[in-house]
């Protein structure tokens, strides 16, 4: 009894060590755009290239979860350079589906230095995105950035945006083109609250970009990027959505180490779930910034009770099935890892040194348990390169352990098998640890399996 005991609170124990935020430890990844689609979550989010020192930003990618933990990397799904206008910035993203087609919205400056809004269009969640206009959607001033896109219940959609004031226009069916005029929402201290510190006529309210539309029951929210820089996330409501709205407050005050936030809200499985960037993974900066993600609560008058960054979601929605071919880029967590693809498998991941390891959770093993751990590897190294299998922590108990063969390199894999050394069965956390002496590059992993 003590032993059980003992065991459940150090069960407890880890688990609530576990951090869960920042989302995304592969990549730098900032602008989170929520997306939920037959009962799986797609967030499309912008990207910081490594070691940036200005908004150094080519792509949008795309990562996907029915759990809210373990989440799959479907890497870039458009970049700038799809669109023949373009000439640098891939800035916040929104995406939409309508009648079985996928529609991205993103901010981009032309090739002449001009702000615009372009669209692009797939029919499939995942891509291919192509640029149906073959010009901006949006182009009528530098304030032309961040949109977020909306459908009402009434089958009307509208596009928001706006820096250093917001504005919308109401889209079309086809939603690639507009109708009537685009108007700027008023920027009263009503509507977005008095901004702190120095008089900044340009920027007399909070408001400073990054809108997010969002309805609940019938009240429309506007979340925003709230100044002054640094940046803290504010939200204000109305009961058109067109306005006037009212200024409602502070949901999440500046914390985070970037300088920038950036709100994206979505109602999945019965929850209701907030998006946001900071600085949290090592290297972090305002140029180099990570999505996290933490559970909204409303209060009974609708108001949203305020939020902390925390360690983020911390219980799966669901469990983890073993037994069908998982990718290795689905990843609760994962520490010196890096994600690449390629035209021979998609998406795959590189474990860049020794020790490296990545995470899921919540793999349910059921009363019978697995036999075998097969993985899809290869490594440019001859000899000393293994993956194993561990349970409950990085140096938990070695379940299984496969030596990497020699391939030559991420375009040559090869398929290995393990027997299981101990019975496992129920619901467990496993980790992939990487080992391996080489300076850089360890191995690459591109799927595994357990057997029954
Ligand atoms: O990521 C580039 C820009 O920084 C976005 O468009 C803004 O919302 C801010 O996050």
């Amino acid at each position: 009894m003590k032993k059980t005991l003992l065991c459940l609170i150090l069960m407890l124990v880890f688990k609530a060590g576990i951090s869960q935020n920042p989302i995304v430890q592969t990549n730098f990844t900032a602008d989170p755009a929520p997306m939920v689609y037959n009962d799986k979550l797609y967030l499309y989010t912008s990207h910081d290239e490594d070691e940036s020192t200005w908004f150094t930003m080519n792509d949008w990618r795309l990562y996907t979860t029915e759990d809210m933990v373990n989440w799959t990397d479907h890497g870039a799904v458009l970049a700038y350079d799809d669109f023949e206008w373009a000439g640098r910035n891939a800035w916040a993203p929104q995406a939409i589906e309508r009648d079985d087609k996928f529609y991205m919205y993103v901010p981009i400056t032309s090739r002449e230095g001009k702000n615009g809004i372009g669209v692009a269009v797939a029919d499939s969640p995942y891509g291919p995105f192509i640029d149906p206009l073959g010009k901006p959607l949006i182009s009528k001033s530098q304030d032309d950035i961040d949109p977020s896109v909306f459908i009402d219940d009434d089958g009307q959609a509208y596009l928001f945006w706006g820096n250093p004031v917001p504005y919308y226009v109401k889209l079309n069916e086809d939603m690639i083109s507009y109708e009537g005029e685009i108007t700027q929402i008023p920027n009263t201290t009503d509507g977005f609250g008095k901004r702190e510190g120095e008089e900044n006529t340009r920027r007399p309210t909070t408001y400073e970009e990054g809108p997010w539309l969002y309805k609940r029951d019938a009240t429309y929210y506007i979340f925003f990027a709230a100044g002054p820089i640094p940046e803290h996330i504010g939200y204000s409501t109305s009961k058109n959505i067109t306005g006037p709205y009212k200024y409602q407050g502070v949901i999440m005050p500046q914390e985070g180490g970037a300088f920038t936030n950036h709100p994206g809200i979505v109602d999945f499985k019965g929850n209701t779930y907030f998006f946001y960037h900071n600085a949290a993974l090592p290297g972090g900066s305002g140029f180099t910034r990570s999505v996290a993600v933490e559970e909204m609560n409303f209060n009974e008058n609708g108001s949203v009770k305020q939020m902390k960054m925390t360690d983020g979601i911390n219980e799966a929605l669901q469990n983890l099935n073993p037994y069908v071919k998982n990718e290795a880029e689905t990843i609760a967590w994962s520490q010196g890892l890096k994600s690449r693809e390629n035209d021979v498998v998609g998406n795959f991941i590189v474990a860049t040194r020794n020790n490296s390891f990545s995470m899921v959770r919540e793999v349910d093993f059921r009363k019978d348990g697995a036999s075998k751990f097969t993985a899809r590897v290869g490594t440019t190294h001859n000899g000393n390169v293994s993956l194993e299998v561990r349970l409950g922590r990085e140096s938990g108990k070695k379940i299984a352990e496969i030596e990497v063969p020699l391939t030559g390199g991420d375009d040559r894999w090869a398929l290995v098998s393990s027997d299981i050394t101990e019975e496992i069965s129920g619901v467990h956390d496993v980790y992939f640890v990487f080992k391996g002496k080489a300076a850089a590059e360890i191995l690459y992993f591109d799927y595994w399996m357990f057997s029954e």
